[in-house]
């Protein structure tokens, strides 16, 4: 009898506890799907003019971060909108980067990318990356 109520007793905590981490999860946003990466633009080889294909093959999502890595006085990073990409422009309010490791947040849907110097967008210096 004493051994059935304890046992009993087990079973409640046990189940309390499941609940207790269970409510941990939602709130917290728990689970790999949800845990943001970090990639870095062209791998070793940094922001480039060979960057446009590096995206291929890789699934982005919405909050995860971008390093674009380069040398500051040869290239920059305008997050621009379509537009901006397809022609090469800098759409008002658009943001630049400039430092040479530069994090950006990816937001859902295509995130547009271009670098405006020296003509370097023009040569094909542009990215487009789609985060689900
Ligand atoms: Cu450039």
């Amino acid at each position: 009898m004493a051994r059935g109520r304890g046992s009993a007793a087990g079973a409640g905590r046990a189940i309390a506890m499941a609940f207790a981490v269970a409510c941990c999860c939602i709130l917290a946003g728990c689970g790999v799907a949800d845990a943001a990466a970090t990639y870095y633009v062209g791998d070793g080889n940094g922001w480039s003019l060979s960057s446009p294909s590096w995206p291929n093959g890789k699934h982005f999502h919405a909050g995860d971060t971008l390093v674009f890595r380069y040398i500051p006085w040869v290239h920059n990073v305008v997050a621009v909108n379509e537009d901006g990409y397809n022609s090469c422009t800098t759409p008002p309010g658009s943001r630049t980067y400039t430092s040479g490791d530069d994090r950006v947040r990816l937001a859902e849907g295509d995130n547009f990318f271009i670098c405006t110097r020296f003509g370097h967008c023009n040569l094909g210096m542009k990215l487009v990356v789609y985060a689900a």
